[in-house]
């Protein structure tokens, strides 16, 4: 790496590390071909961290010759052997979970106390867990009659695009690159563009573990250019992708109108909590208080709605709205700091004015709604919306919920499915007979009952509706970055 394709970062607590910024092919950093750039912005002091290469079409066609050509020889290592470096790669992100976590901060506005754990460690736990499975990928007999032997061979793909976004950006790289790479695909990687450092020190690590040029290998860009040109590109045989619902429509369409590459999609969502009135409010409290604000509401499975019983509504609010008053906003290096600041001013402004619709239409504010600095938004719960508001239709993906009441289960059902999404949904409730009826009934990917957001890297996550198509994680994530051969030996011709 040289100063063109690589930073030195100071950071807030004084320290300077080195920061890939170029496009990563054949495991070497380069300049874009036209060596244009996009600035990262760190989202608390809005000052620039360092210029990216801003990749385009001609750097996406290189990176996947480079993947096409490591193809084969990548297929063709043995999974004990790609299981070794998956699992190194998860060390040497572990080696480095302080600067790791701090990259996330600095590009993401996350607290760097909680990124260590939920987007470092996880992504770590993830790429390990895939590791195990690169050795244990197999397919069946099946037995139709008594003349042939059937079996069936679950392959590779070939080039994967991973397609991420700004939330979570290493942790959803791994939930991708995981799968994708025990299976024996090779991938081009496009993070997204607001916040593309920690895969860009990914990708040195990659190099690091040992693995083969050309079996990883990232384009920094926009979406309309990079993230288009990986879409469309005709030797991609998938693409994942996680983002908004719209351009994920827009991929399933160029899929359709290229090579039908295989497209996972993980979009946004609205998804409902309820409360009965027999739940342990402690907990609940704990509970929809992490689902909607934590990482300031950017979540894709954020509890954005919240339906209460009646005979507890009022309580309910009191006692959310004091603990939402105690989620600390402030500097993300500072340990106590709960909530940064949201991702850009272009996400702060479209949450602000759905408060601010939300309040001149009269729905009522329990706490919050302003914001008080720089992209900081208040943990904000407006109270008695009804289900056709906005708020209760549109992803926020800010720290913005909507809480209503209901009486009774068949009420707060259609309240609940009256929605285009489909993620997840909560129920809290001592009552267990009651918890997995519901369980069973709510039209959801993901369902957990007296808890909240407790992803798993072991259980498959995806969405219903449109919230999306396929999963990622468990073994279904492996399931999408394969293909299934079925092969039929006739060893007797009894007809002769
Ligand atoms: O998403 P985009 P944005 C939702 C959330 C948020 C809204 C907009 O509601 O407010 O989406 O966010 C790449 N071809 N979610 O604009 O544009 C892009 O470069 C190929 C929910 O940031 O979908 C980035 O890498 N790729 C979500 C990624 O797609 C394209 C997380 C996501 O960006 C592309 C993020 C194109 N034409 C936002 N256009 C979740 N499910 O967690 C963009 N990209």
């Amino acid at each position: 790496m040289d100063s063109q394709t690589c930073a030195q970062v100071k950071l807030p607590d004084g320290t300077t590390y080195e920061q890939p910024t170029g496009i990563f092919i054949g495991n070497e950093f380069r300049q874009s071909h036209d060596k244009t750039v996009i600035e990262s912005i760190n989202p608390y002091t809005q000052l620039p961290i360092a210029s990216i290469a801003r990749g385009k079409l001609a750097d996406v066609n290189a990176a996947v010759a480079a993947a096409k050509a490591a193809f084969g020889g990548w297929r063709d290592t043995s999974p004990q052997d790609r299981a070794k470096l998956l699992s190194k790669l998860a060390d040497l992100i572990e080696r480095d979970v302080e600067a790791l976590a701090k990259i996330e901060s600095i590009d993401g506005g996350k607290p760097v106390h909680i990124a260590k754990g939920a987007d470092v460690l996880a992504s770590a736990a993830c790429i390990r867990y895939y590791s195990g499975w690169a050795d244990k990928i197999k397919g069946d007999t099946i037995e139709t009659d008594p003349d042939t032997l059937n079996i069936t061979i679950r392959e590779p793909l070939g080039v994967c695009g991973l397609i991420i976004p700004w939330n979570f950006p290493l942790l959803i790289t791994c939930w991708k690159l995981g799968p994708a790479l025990a299976a024996g695909n090779t991938v081009v990687i496009k993070p997204a563009e607001l916040t593309s450092l920690s895969a860009l020190y990914l990708a040195k690590l990659v190099v690091e573990a040992g693995f083969p040029p050309g079996v990883v290998n990232l384009v920094t860009g926009l979406g309309n250019e990079a993230g288009q040109a990986l879409t469309e590109h005709p030797d991609v045989k998938k693409i994942s992708f996680t983002g908004s619902t719209p351009v994920g429509k827009a991929i399933l369409k160029t899929s359709a109108d290229t090579n039908l590459k295989k497209v996972t999609l993980e979009l946004g969502g609205k998804s409902p909590s309820i409360v009965f009135d027999d739940a342990d409010l402690d907990q609940v409290i704990e509970a929809v208080n992490g689902g909607i604000f934590y990482n300031m509401g950017q979540n894709c499975c954020a509890s954005s709605r919240v339906y209460v019983q009646e005979s507890i509504y009022e309580d309910f609010l009191k006692r959310f709205a004091s603990r939402a008053r105690q989620n600390k906003s402030g500097d993300p290096f500072d340990n106590n700091t709960f909530l940064g600041p949201q991702i850009d001013g272009k996400q702060h402004s479209k949450i602000m004015g759905m408060i601010q619709r939300a309040k001149a239409d009269g729905v009522g504010v329990v706490t919050g709604g302003t914001s008080p600095d720089g992209w900081f938004i208040e943990p904000t719960i407006f109270r008695d919306v009804k289900s056709s508001a906005e708020i209760m239709q549109q992803e926020v993906f800010g720290p913005v919920v909507a809480v209503a009441s209901f009486k009774d289960i068949e009420e707060v059902l259609e309240k609940a499915h009256d929605t285009i999404y489909g993620l997840a949904a909560a129920v809290f409730t001592s009552d267990i007979k009651r918890g997995i009826r519901l369980s069973k009934m709510l039209q959801a990917g993901s369902v957990w009952v007296n808890n909240y957001n407790m992803i798993s890297h072991a259980l498959p996550f995806g969405g219903y509706g449109q919230s999306g198509n396929g999963k990622d994680l468990g073994f279904e994530g492996i399931e999408g970055y394969t293909q299934l051969k079925t092969v039929r030996f006739m060893y007797e011709n009894r007809a002769k």
